[in-house]
């Protein structure tokens, strides 16, 4: 049987790829794409779809529930993932963040309860590995399970914990068949130059430096798109309702390792590096036990290893240089600037 699914946030990094996996991966299902296109949302990230008839685009909010009530009619399973996703940005203006990712995600279960009283329809929502807060340098056998507590420590992970706590509390007192899952850090095609990664590889194709908060020392791990996605569909078709799973890529890398990575594959060396001021509350280092989902979902990580899905991420930012000129604008690097200096 053909499965129709509501995306929200399709637009963005991850949702672009999610669609392209989604539609590769299983030819029975359809998606809707909703979106409102923020400065983080591209249509051009999915234009080699045009004409796709599996594919729909529909522009518009999460906020907006009587339109998220009737596409959900529309569809078998939701899976949403619109949020403002940027930390720095959070820093300078929380407000957008509460309202599309604690507001948002609030409608949206509303919605589906409109849409679906017998509570049929799997809603999954994507959240981070952020609501957990962060660990330290020097103790590396702890990582994120699902059962450690939120403890957010920016303006974006606050509000993705808050949508967290609203989705479990839905789960309970509604009984909707929601799955949450909590992630690490993505990399891959597409991504808005504002992240680490992208924002780098393009800045050293500019000729310019790159802005290294801090000491370097904190600790991401790192997790190709398409695992993500991947793991999102696992947790779609098999995830059990009321369930949390932590996906990650057993990938922990210090800012500058992965500095001197991407220099090392650009042909760059350690003058391209410009120490910064420091991200204000930067966590220090996030790390994924993701044993759950490997145990229950036959999960893992099959396509982040390092140096090489890196080197592809980088060797597609050369190659797709009209994709990033047109989306970097400039317009927040200047406003990160004015506010804390330093870039
Ligand atoms: P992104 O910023 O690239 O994309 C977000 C998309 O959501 C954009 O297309 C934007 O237009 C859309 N959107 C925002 N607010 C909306 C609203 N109110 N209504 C409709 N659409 C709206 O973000 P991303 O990196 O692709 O992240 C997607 C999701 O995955 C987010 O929920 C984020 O918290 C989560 N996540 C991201 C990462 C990562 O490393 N990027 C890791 C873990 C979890
Ligand atoms: O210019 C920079 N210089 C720098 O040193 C930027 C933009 C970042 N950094 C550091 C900060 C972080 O330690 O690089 C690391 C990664 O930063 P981001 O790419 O901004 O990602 P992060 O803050 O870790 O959050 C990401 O992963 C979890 C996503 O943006 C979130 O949406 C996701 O939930």
């Amino acid at each position: 049987m053909s499965t129709r699914i509501l995306l929200t946030g399709g637009a963005g990094f991850i949702g672009s790829n999610f669609v392209r996996f989604v539609l590769r991966e299983r030819p029975d299902c359809s998606i809707i794409n909703l979106d409102s296109l923020t400065y983080s949302g591209n249509p051009e990230s999915l234009s080699d779809l045009d004409g796709e008839p599996r594919y729909r685009f529909v522009h518009g909010n999460i906020l907006d529930l009587e339109l998220t009530t009737e596409l959900i009619k529309e569809c078998d399973v939701v899976v949403h993932m619109a949020a403002e996703s940027h930390v720095d940005r959070s820093i300078i203006d929380a407000r957008p963040f509460i309202e599309s990712n604690v507001l948002g995600t609030q409608t949206l279960l509303d919605a589906l309860r409109r849409a679906d009283p017998d509570n049929t329809k799997r809603f999954v929502h994507v959240s981070t590995d952020e609501v957990f807060g962060d660990l330290p340098l020097d103790q590396l056998e702890v990582k994120f399970t699902e059962a450690t507590p939120f403890a957010p420590s920016s303006p974006y992970s606050a509000s993705k914990a808050g949508s967290d706590m609203i989705v479990r509390a839905y789960c309970h007192t509604f009984g909707i068949n929601a799955c949450t899952t909590n992630c690490s850090n993505n990399f891959g095609p597409y991504q808005f130059p504002e992240k680490v990664i992208p924002l780098f590889v393009t800045n050293l194709i500019e000729g310019k430096k790159v802005p290294l908060y801090g000491d370097g020392k904190n600790v991401r791990d790192w997790l190709h798109v398409e695992d993500h996605c991947e793991a999102l569909l696992a947790v779609l078709e098999k995830g059990a309702a009321g369930e949390t799973y932590c996906i990650g890529g057993n990938n922990e890398r210090s800012n500058l390792e992965l500095t001197h990575s991407i220099l090392a594959a650009m042909g760059k060396d350690e003058s391209s590096i410009e120490y910064v001021t420091d991200r204000l509350g930067h966590d220090r280092r996030y790390a994924i036990d993701a044993t759950k989902i490997k145990r229950d979902l036959g999960w893992e990580p099959t396509r982040s290893a390092w140096p090489g899905a890196l080197e592809n991420t980088i060797k597609w930012y050369v190659e797709n240089e009209t994709w990033w000129h047109r989306v970097k604008s400039g317009e927040y690097l200047s406003y990160y600037e004015k506010q804390y200096g330093g870039r």
